[in-house]
């Protein structure tokens, strides 16, 4: 059983945060070569002790596949293991003791000291558990993970394994469709954390506003037994009281507010204040406190217009992903903070993130930074709808909403990429995907990425703004830098006329690799890149003239890692920054676009 992530493990009076990060030890499960080793259970053992070549030290949070030498490693279709020590103080015998991973590719078991005590199977997303009942206080205590990366038709992402005959005999292979690397592992942080007996088990927020007056509504949730008092401060950034309230439920009127911007339009840009949350004993002694940090701002949406504190916004940012060299999709500070100064050099007021939800300290320097973000669940590629598969995206969507649901960057649901839209089988789907999160927040616009042509789809009439990705030049008449302008204008066009909606572009782009120059511009030079941009901005200045086109995002910020195939050299070169984050040509270039529309807002 695992509980699902609500408020992010913060100290404070009353918390304490441990993470179990570092070096792990690591095993591959030879199950799938029907070998006698599978049938261990590694959960009882302590892999530190065992003296057995095929057990690595293993980073977390990283992915596995590119740390070691060993080509199995990295394409292992299956199971892995993961165990380490840790120490629990004595004096933590009178708390609640949660263990909390910030996110496992894909299905995860945990035991704690031979006992089971967390299995949670979506990937990107973080679970939990208190565990105080497995904990051996003032010793230490052993943590098994094991970690299983198949895909299948009822996962979120799909794929399918096939047993498939090879030199050595049947193996395992993953096959699926979307073009990202299927990195596994233990991907970001691990955490240890307290909460007092009785404890601030949920704050929920939605701001409005109205001149200069903003409101905060929230909903504090909390678990005890005996009655207790809720005080609740919302603090400015100096730590200055705003306005306090006794209530777990209420709405905090701030005059004068400092609202939430994005960076671009406004030096407060990411202003965030800070909800205290103190719960108290009848005699005025704190019980537990809790710090979630808010951002006071509305959006609102029409068949037309997208408004942020009632302006229109014009998103122009980037499709992103989380990956790097060697860490695959392990979480990693240089590589967050390097992603978001190059945001910064180059001027873009948005991401999305494409194609699963990031990691929740990416998701806080865009609060804090005043960037906007379109925020996916892990669903991609879908063509069978079944009703398994349902559940599971659904459930995708309500531990991304639990997560995300009081940040004030996610300015828009996406709800998928690129699923199949021309069946009615897909209108039924994403029908009730649509309204399972529609349900979950009425604060928010819902979108998806749409592949399929304007003509073929069924799916438009579910969602609030229409996003689209197309490859004019590139899948599309390939090479052909002529006939992108009049193509996208036409499409975004008859997207909108079809659904009246606002209608994004979400992505467009060309494969370069870096360094490879062909003039006149060829494909995969910088140069192709660079042109087959530049045209994409003829049409998108177009298109800015209706009041209905809200945005556009180049694919990719970065080159990542796929999986082989010949269409791919060393992965997807859509970046307009390598894989090491250094800028191409089409860098320097949308860079100049992009300080121009800033100087719009
Ligand atoms: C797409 C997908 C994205 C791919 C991209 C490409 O439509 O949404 O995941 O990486 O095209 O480069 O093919």
């Amino acid at each position: 059983s695992s509980i699902n992530c609500i408020l992010y493990p913060r100290e404070s009076e009353t918390r304490e945060v441990v993470r179990l990060d570092g070096l792990w030890n690591f095993l591959v499960d030879s199950s799938n070569d029907s070998c006698i080793r599978s049938k261990i259970k590694w959960f009882e053992k302590d892999l530190s002790k065992l003296n057995d070549v095929e057990i690595h030290k293993m980073p977390v949070p990283s992915s596995y596949n590119d740390i070691t030498t060993n080509i199995k490693i990295r394409d292992h279709v299956g199971v892995v293991w993961y165990d380490r020590t840790f120490f629990v103080p004595e004096n933590w015998n009178a708390k609640n003791v949660f263990l909390r991973f910030s996110s496992v590719n894909y299905a995860a078991q945990v035991w704690v000291n031979g006992k089971q005590v967390i299995q949670h199977d979506i990937g990107h997303l973080p679970f939990e558990n208190e565990v105080s009942s497995f904990l051996n206080f003032g010793k230490n205590n052993i943590i098994t993970v094991s970690c299983n990366n198949t895909l299948s038709n009822d996962t979120v992402p799909q794929g399918y394994v096939e047993k498939e005959d090879t030199d050595y005999g049947p193996s395992l292979i993953q096959h699926y469709t979307f073009d990202f690397f299927n990195y596994a592992g233990i991907h970001r942080s691990v955490f240890l954390y307290t909460t007092p007996k009785a404890y601030i088990r949920d704050i929920a927020v939605t701001t409005d506003v109205s001149q200069n007056t903003g409101f905060v509504h929230y909903v504090i949730s909390h678990l005890n037994k005996k009655p207790v008092n809720c005080i609740v401060t919302l603090l400015d950034k100096l730590e200055n009281t705003v306005v306090v309230n006794n209530n777990s439920e209420g709405v905090l009127e701030v005059k004068e507010a400092k609202l939430w911007w994005p960076y671009l339009m406004d030096p407060n840009a990411g202003y965030l204040y800070t909800l205290k949350v103190e719960l108290h004993n009848s005699d005025g002694k704190i019980i537990d406190v809790y710090r979630q940090p808010i951002g006071i701002r509305s959006i609102s949406w029409t068949n037309t217009t997208l408004m942020l504190n009632n302006r229109p916004i014009y998103f122009h940012g980037f499709g992103k992903h989380e990956d790097s060299d060697m860490r695959g999709k392990g979480f990693d500070w240089p590589v967050v903070i390097r992603d978001y100064n190059l945001i910064k050099w180059i001027g873009g007021n948005s991401f999305r993130t494409s194609h699963y939800p990031y990691a929740d300290e990416i998701m806080d320097l865009a609060d804090e930074l005043g960037i906007m973000v379109i925020d996916e669940c892990p669903s991609v590629d879908t063509e069978l709808f079944s009703s398994e598969l349902l559940e599971n995206h659904k459930r995708s969507l309500t531990e991304l909403y639990n997560r995300d649901k009081n940040r004030p960057s996610v300015i828009m649901w996406s709800i998928a990429n690129e699923p199949r839209t021309q069946s009615n089988a897909a209108s039924d789907y994403f029908k009730k995907i649509a309204n399972h999160i529609k349900t979950l927040d009425k604060t928010r616009p819902v979108t998806l990425a749409f592949v399929k042509t304007v003509e073929e789809d069924k799916v438009g009439s579910h969602v609030d703004v229409i996003s689209f990705n197309r490859y004019n030049a590139w899948y599309k008449n390939s090479g052909n830098l002529n006939m992108i302008v009049k193509n996208v204008v036409d499409e975004a066009t008859a997207w909108h006329k079809k659904y009246n909606k606002p209608v994004l572009m979400t992505e467009y782009g060309a494969d370069a690799v870096a360094g490879l120059h062909i003039y006149p511009e060829y494909i995969w030079s910088e140069e192709f890149q660079l042109i087959l941009m530049e045209n994409h901005f003829k049409a998108f200045d177009i298109l800015r003239k209706e009041d209905w086109f809200v945005g556009e995002f180049i694919w990719n910020f970065a080159d990542f890692k796929t999986a082989q195939t010949f269409k791919r050299v060393g992965g997807n070169k859509k970046g307009i920054f390598t894989r090491d984050r250094q800028p191409k040509a089409s860098a320097h270039h949308l860079r100049r676009r992009y300080n121009l529309l800033a100087q719009e807002l």
